[in-house]
């Protein structure tokens, strides 16, 4: 088992878009559980790529082509990840912030809050804050989630929770939000409702929102 995470994990920081999705697939068959493969091949693999790009041996280039493949591996994963054995919980507009194009993590809280049966509105990434604002005062969702990945983005959550706030419809959502730099103490700065360092917490996070609304 151990050989076969590795080389998921190897496939993912070497980019290898085509080879990584028949790998996840061959490890389920082997009866690798989804959640090992996803966090100890795909989301370590993607850790060290961060760390390569850190230590300038890995560029954007080498960035971009290892998310591609981590992506098409969660293509296989996704429906083992999610169990559709619950009623419809609840709806969530869910988005990266301004300025921020990563993504990854986004659709894995994404994936998971869908597995567990929400409503899932994605505005995708870049997302500026009226945009926000518009899909709450069309949705009807009870949660906004965000997503920041970068130190410069992180600020943009804060703009987001303010225009709410200005729309005067801060009071009708929880607001939960995530992301590699984010910190419970940085989501309670902001006002956020929650914080969740990862997709499973996520999950577990927007039901207590959903249940204290
Ligand atoms: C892949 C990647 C990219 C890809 C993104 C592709 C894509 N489609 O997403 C590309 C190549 C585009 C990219 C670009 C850049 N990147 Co980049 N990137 C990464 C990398 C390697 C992996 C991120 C990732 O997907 N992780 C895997 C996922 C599963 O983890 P996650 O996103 O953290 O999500 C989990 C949790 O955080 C949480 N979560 C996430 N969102 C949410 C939301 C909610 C509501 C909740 C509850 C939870 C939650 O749950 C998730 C699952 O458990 C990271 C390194 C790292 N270690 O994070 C750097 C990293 C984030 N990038 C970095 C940088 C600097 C950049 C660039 C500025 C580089 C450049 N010079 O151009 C650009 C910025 C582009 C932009 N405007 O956004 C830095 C940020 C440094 C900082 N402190 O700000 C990092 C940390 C790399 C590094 N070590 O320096 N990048």
């Amino acid at each position: 088992m151990a050989d076969r995470i590795s080389e998921i994990k190897e496939a993912v920081i070497d980019g290898m878009q085509k080879v990584v999705p028949g790998k996840v697939q061959q490890a389920l068959d082997e009866g690798i559980g989804p959640e090992t493969i996803l966090n100890e091949a795909m989301i370590n693999g993607m850790a060290e790529v961060g760390q390569l790009f850190e230590d300038g041996e890995f560029f954007v280039p080498e960035m971009l082509v290892a998310a591609r493949a981590m992506a098409a591996g969660m293509e296989v994963l996704k429906p083992y990840l999610q169990q559709a054995d619950i009623k419809a919980t609840g709806k969530v507009i869910l988005g990266t912030v301004q300025g921020d194009l990563h993504d990854i993590g986004k659709n894995l809280v994404g994936m998971m809050l869908e597995g567990a049966a929400f409503e899932v509105i994605d505005l995708g990434t870049d997302v500026p804050p009226e945009k926000f604002v518009a899909a709450v005062k069309e949705s009807g969702a009870q949660i906004v989630a965000m997503s920041a990945l970068l130190t410069t983005t992180m600020p943009a959550m804060k703009t987001t929770i303010e225009a709410l706030e200005n729309a005067g419809v801060r009071d009708q959502i929880k607001i939960m939000v995530g992301g590699a730099p984010l910190s419970d103490q940085y989501a309670k700065e902001i006002h956020a409702d929650g914080y969740s360092p990862d997709a499973n917490r996520a999950v577990s996070l927007a039901k207590s929102l959903i249940a204290a609304a």
